[in-house]
């Protein structure tokens, strides 16, 4: 499937994407008021461009049809179901039926084999189990490979070290940004890349960088690889690098990638950086079509040095919505305001600041104070301070640091304010 003529595969990609729009269209009631809105038949697919004809489905359409509204088949098809990392009322749930599941693992396999792997490997899959897709996926894909997984989850990076040593894992499986850390405590602790085994790392789930790729490879001895996938398409797999680290193979097979223009909507041309749009093709437990996945990337065509003929995706440097993702969890701006001004008395004026000083990202909340609070005791600031931390901590369900500033110290602006400096710096 990886290699193969690409003119066959895209006969494939018609036929299954025929079927899933009928699916989807059938089963699904979102679907059926979306194709009859603007008049759309199931039979007017008849080419891969007419998939241009479908509307999009959006994060919101599918918050709206929160749990199980989007699922196309009885209850008892369903074997497993995750969620996005969305904190309150923001998640998005999917639905996998047992063939889904096979699908998941195939193309979770696939990012092993991408990664050197062999039959007799262990992989210390340290994303995280539950939920969230990171740990399951990676699971799955590591059983249908055939190699041992090692199921550690994230956290206790001290046990997690001595996984490593005394196991000796070939492969590391987890976010880029834990690889660091981990890579630091080994030092730390005393010990090198020559006292573990791995050899290859397939870290995703979040934006990172070729600087911090460099750095995990030399901590570690390893070749990283960039593994992208996100809860509501599959999970982790959609598309990973091969050991040229040239893009990240999309499984065609089974996803369908189009690049938009995130203000016209237009489809772009091959190569042009844009918003990636993804349909399933294959799975059938919540088919999804033409998903605005936010991130934003380029596609590259033609073969790659390893043989591989699927397109390919270059590393995601950012979003067309205003979602951070922060130590991996999804945040909002607006939920920060939200906690922030449930503190009464604290200003409205405020600017968050994402950075990553070493490997963990830290998220400090800038506030004017108001001239009133201005010239009270320094108590009365800390206890301002504490408040609006704890209320916006409640809000994202993380840690943050809040900087009192003097009023009208923050930059105004005429148009949208910028409320978010993220310095953590993806390009
Ligand atoms: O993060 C799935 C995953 C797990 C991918 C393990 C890779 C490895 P969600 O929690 O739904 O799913 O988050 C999906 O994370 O839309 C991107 O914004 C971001 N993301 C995922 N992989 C990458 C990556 C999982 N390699 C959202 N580079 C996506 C940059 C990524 N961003």
């Amino acid at each position: 499937m990886e290699c193969m003529d690409p003119e066959e595969r895209k006969e494939l990609q018609l036929e299954r994407l025929k079927k899933v729009v009928k699916l989807a269209y059938d089963k699904v009631p979102f679907y059926h008021k979306k194709f009859d809105e603007i008049g759309l038949k199931v039979e007017d697919i008849q080419s891969l461009e007419d998939i241009q004809k479908i509307p999009f489905t959006t994060k919101d359409d599918l918050r709206a049809a929160y749990p199980f509204e989007m699922v196309a088949v009885p209850p008892e098809e369903i074997e497993e179901i995750h969620a996005s990392s969305g904190t309150t009322g923001t998640a998005t749930v999917t639905c996998y039926t047992k063939e889904d599941i096979d699908i998941w693992a195939e193309i979770s396999a696939r990012a092993i084999g991408m990664a050197e792997g062999e039959k007799r490997d262990k992989i210390q899959n340290c994303y995280g189990y539950g939920l969230f897709t990171g740990g399951f996926g990676i699971d799955h894909g590591a059983r249908k490979f055939g190699a041992a997984v090692i199921p550690m989850s994230s956290g206790n990076t001290k046990r997690q070290l001595e996984i490593m040593r005394d196991f000796k894992p070939a492969i590391l499986t987890c976010t880029p940004s834990y690889a660091m850390y981990l890579g630091e405590a080994l030092e730390e602790e005393g010990y090198g890349p020559e006292d573990i085994h791995l050899k290859t790392g397939i870290f995703g789930a979040e934006m990172w960088t070729e600087e911090m790729r460099k750095r995990i490879e030399e901590k570690l001895g390893i070749k990283a690889l960039n593994i992208y996938g996100l809860t509501e398409i599959i999970g982790p797999g959609v598309s990973n690098e091969c050991l040229e680290r040239n893009g990240m193979h999309i499984q065609e097979d089974h996803f369908y990638p189009e690049i938009i223009d995130p203000n016209t909507l237009e489809v772009l041309e091959d190569g042009k950086r844009g918003e990636l749009v993804l349909t399933c093709l294959t799975k059938t437990g919540m088919p999804i079509l033409r998903f605005r996945t936010r991130d934003v990337t380029s596609l590259v065509h033609g073969k790659c040095e390893c043989g591989r003929t699927t397109v390919r995706m270059t590393r995601i440097t950012g979003r067309t919505d205003d979602m951070m993702k922060i130590r991996g969890v999804m945040v909002f701006p607006s939920q920060i305001e939200r906690g922030l001004l449930k503190v009464s008395k604290a200003s409205p004026n405020y600017q968050i600041h994402v950075t990553r000083p070493d490997t963990l990202d830290e998220l400090e909340i800038k506030v004017e104070i108001t001239p009133e609070i201005f010239s009270d005791e320094m108590k009365a600031l800390d206890q301002m301070k504490y408040k609006i931390a704890k209320s916006i901590s409640k809000e994202i369900g993380l840690r943050v640091d809040v900087t009192l500033v003097e009023p009208g110290s923050l930059p105004r602006s005429e148009g949208k304010a910028v409320r978010v400096i993220d310095e953590r710096n993806f390009k």
